[in-house]
């Protein structure tokens, strides 16, 4: 009989710092649990603790610890038990999956499933995963790891590829001590060191030769971008899946990927507002933010979010019907103020309006007065949305005159494409168009004109 592998198990673990109540705490784990299930895990339970930090060689104290050995079958003790097999999962564990799948071609079918992930909500040293893999016999990560795997996943372009093997690089290489000596393979003290910095310089040579083709993609989009420059633009930022590929699907008629997964969007996607404006108005489907997001990967995305930064308006998306949609909203101005964002104008999208009671609704309209509340699946709502975005524009443009000469008519076009022309007449100096349009593109016509 054919069956699908088993998906592996996890078991979450998140400490309770003193800065951190109830509710935050509960829906952190709950948000790791859904970064658990898009990385294609069952989550089987949950152990918290309240600590006073996240200190000490195991994480968890002595007694949650050998509560969780209990669970998945190991020692609860550190000691000199060897790391399990496995260990070298946290640096690729896709192929440790299928290893522990083939390691348990005939399970006995009375014992309970064991975990064979421990997870972690917290960045955790490579020394206390070792630790934590010891006493629990499971294999560990931490929340770094999930999401870094995500990303992964589901990396699409190929700076999106790039920028996601170099954060993972930068995260596996600090953990090859623990992977290579753990591996099973005792040679020579000598011999494994000189294993451990022949890896290491592969990393480093790796990482130079990766930061050098994006530095080259970067170049290619720098080009691009200057090209939109004066465009009309607008990017959709904010907390992953609060609905910002929903809202740009609606709003540019585009078929991206909308999914109800954590970081289901990677990639930059630019797109015309539709039906089409004149001058258009281009619309960015930006990467989401995530509370505790690696730094590393921030700093990868900077570059992709850099679309968001050269927008005229920022459309800040957050879902409103999420219990925790405060902490959302002040994760993603954390990250947009890091990234330097925090100075383009935007407005705030209270989304997924339509899961959200008359009440709730009158409490969050009287709490953000300037925000729109919306649902991406009522098209009256998105029309709306459109017509705002439309009026931020027509009240940023002005109007003015351009005189086109008849030897410089191939440009007729570019002024087409630039403004929006509100009536053309002529004269014995050529060809006089009245156009309306954002003055920094206005301005860059006059001198494409001069200079052509
Ligand atoms: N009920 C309801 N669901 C919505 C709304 N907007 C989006 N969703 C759902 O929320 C989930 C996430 O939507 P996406 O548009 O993929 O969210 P995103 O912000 O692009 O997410 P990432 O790409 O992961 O950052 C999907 O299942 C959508 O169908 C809405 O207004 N109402
Ligand atoms: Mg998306």
């Amino acid at each position: 009989m054919e069956t699908n592998p088993p998906a592996p198990r996890a078991i979450l673990v998140g400490i309770q710092l003193p800065s951190v109540d109830d509710v935050a705490h509960a829906a952190s784990i709950e948000e790791l649990g859904r970064l658990v299930k898009t990385l294609g895990y069952e989550v089987v339970g949950t152990m918290s603790q309240k600590r006073d930090e996240i200190a000490g060689g195991t994480v968890l104290g002595k007694g949650r610890l050998e509560e969780l050995a209990a669970i998945t079958g190991g020692t609860g003790v550190v000691g000199s038990m060897a790391i399990p097999q496995k260990s070298k999962a946290r640096e690729r564990f896709e192929n440790a999956d299928r290893k522990s799948d083939a390691a348990q071609t005939e399970p006995d079918p009375d014992a309970p499933l064991k975990p064979e992930f421990v997870i972690v909500d917290h960045d955790i040293s490579p020394s206390q995963a070792r630790n934590l893999e010891r006493a629990t016999g499971a294999q560990v990560l931490d929340r770094t790891g999930v999401i870094v795997e995500i990303f992964d996943r589901h990396a699409h372009s190929r700076e999106a590829k790039l920028q996601i093997e170099i954060a993972r690089l930068k995260y596996v290489s600090p953990r090859l001590r623990e992977s290579l000596a753990g591996g099973g393979r005792q040679r020579g003290s000598g011999a494994g060191e000189s294993d451990l910095d022949l890896e290491r310089r592969k990393i480093r040579d790796r990482l130079a030769e990766l930061k050098g083709q994006l530095e080259n993609i970067k170049r290619d989009n720098d080009q691009r971008r200057s090209a939109r420059r004066d465009q009309l633009r607008v990017a959709l930022v904010g907390y992953t899946n609060a609905g910002k590929s929903s809202l740009m699907r609606a709003l540019t008629g585009s078929e991206v990927l909308v999914a109800d997964k954590l970081f289901a969007t990677l990639d930059t996607t630019v797109r015309a507002l539709k039906p089409e404006t004149k001058p258009r108005v281009l619309v960015s489907d930006t990467v989401g933010f995530i509370k505790k997001l690696p730094h590393d990967l921030v700093a990868s995305f900077r570059s992709t979010l850099a679309e968001a930064l050269e927008a005229s308006l920022l459309l800040f998306v957050v879902d409103a019907s999420d219990p925790t949609y405060e902490s959302q909203l002040e994760v993603s101005r954390d990250v947009l103020r890091e990234i330097g964002a925090e100075v383009v104008p935007s407005r705030l999208l209270l989304n997924k309006i339509d899961r959200v009671g008359e009440a709730d609704r009158t409490a969050l309209r009287a709490k953000h007065p300037d925000a729109i509340l919306l649902s991406a699946k009522l098209p009256g709502d998105t029309a709306a949305l459109r017509e705002t975005i439309i009026t931020f524009f027509e009240a940023a443009m002005v109007e003015d005159q351009i005189v086109l000469p008849y030897a410089k008519q191939g440009l007729l076009g570019e002024v087409y494409e630039n403004a929006r022309v509100l009536s053309e007449d002529y004269d014995a100096t050529g060809r006089i168009i009245k156009v309306r349009g954002l003055p920094g593109a206005i301005a860059r016509l006059r001198r494409t004109l001069a200079t052509s």
